[in-house]
């Protein structure tokens, strides 16, 4: 209900294990394409400037099962020092198109041995000051499940892009050849006998109805309001509301974005039938991006209220 989500309510995800990090030995290595490499320990990173950014923290969903909608989502404030700051101790060379992330935890997925969890940003991504070096999350220094000490943070990216337990980060000319990067984490679509492949960085977009809640009973003409909220990596610029199962939609209040937020909607609702009804919302962004009906992990999100004749 919130408009910053309080830690505790924050989802927390991982896929092998939580290393602990023993705070003193901490150190990040940046290497690869680089003009010098370079190591940084904890309060050598602590003592370069830092910013905030509040952003929206979405979870993909499962990896194996693409196509299901999971709508884990929060919305917090980072800080931390900019990726481009860390990376320019280390001079980034032309060359280089992707930086690799990786974290301190690896071990058995599934069956499978992963050495180290790694994901891949295109390079393009570094000049904005608000992909960075997280420290903190809502002001308090990150905890261990939350990716202490220091975990990458790119917000309007999908929560899998932000790896965790950061260790060193790596300049490369190519895609990183890790599990969770080129296997698990693409969209694979055949268009005209080729594949296409989409890797998962920027996130569709979605919205969610938080008020009123699913299965409750509301009266007969009496306004209620109904309230969620709606994100992705482009700023939403229109949400619409449907009380009748999809059939016909009505556009929603929206606020404005700030900086990466998830954006408030409401739509005031005064039932004038009793019985079941199916509400609904779905976002658009500039592009005329928006959800589909179903079998995506951003399809259009229903609840079910009754309304009753008191
Ligand atoms: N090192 C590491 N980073 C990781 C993961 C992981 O398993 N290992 N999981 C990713 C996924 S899939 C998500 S959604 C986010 C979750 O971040 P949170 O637990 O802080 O919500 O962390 C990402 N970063
Ligand atoms: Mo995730």
């Amino acid at each position: 209900m919130d408009f910053q989500t309080p830690a505790n309510l924050v989802f927390s995800l991982y896929h092998m294990r939580v290393p602990l990090i023993d705070r003193r030995d901490w150190k990040i290595t940046i290497k690869g394409l680089v003009a010098r490499e370079a190591t940084l320990s904890l309060d050598e990173l602590r003592a370069m400037p830092q910013r905030d950014v509040n952003s929206f923290h979405e979870c993909c969903g499962h990896p194996f099962y693409p196509t299901v909608p999971v709508r884990r989502v929060a919305n917090v404030v980072w800080r931390g020092v900019p990726l481009k700051d860390v990376l320019a101790r280390a001079g980034v060379t032309p060359d280089a198109k992707f930086v690799w992330s990786t974290g301190a935890d690896g071990g058995d997925y599934h069956g499978i041995n992963v050495d180290a969890f790694v994901k891949d940003l295109p390079i393009a991504e570094v000049d904005r000051d608000d992909v960075m070096l997280a420290l903190q999350m809502n002001g308090e220094d990150l905890e261990d499940g939350r990716g202490g000490p220091v975990r990458l943070v790119v917000p309007g990216y999908y929560g899998t892009n932000s790896t965790k337990w950061l260790v060193s980060l790596e300049l490369q000319a190519e895609r990183s050849p890790g599990y969770f990067t080129t296997v698990m984490y693409n969209d694979r679509e055949i268009k005209d006998g080729n594949e296409i492949i989409a890797p998962l960085w920027r996130v569709a977009p979605h919205s969610i109805i938080v008020a009123p809640a699913h299965q409750r009973t509301l009266q007969l003409r009496q306004q209620t309001v109904i309230s969620g909220w709606a994100w992705g990596a482009d700023p939403i610029e229109t949400v619409d509301v449907s009380v009748d199962g999809g059939l016909n939609w009505r556009r929603a209040e929206l606020a404005l974005r700030y900086q990466h937020s998830w954006q408030g909607f409401g739509f005031p609702w005064t039932p004038t039938t009793s019985g079941a009804h199916q509400l609904q919302c779905r976002a658009f962004d500039a592009a005329g991006r928006g959800q589909p009906p179903a079998g995506a992990r951003n399809s259009i999100f229903a609840i079910d209220v009754s309304v009753e004749d008191l």
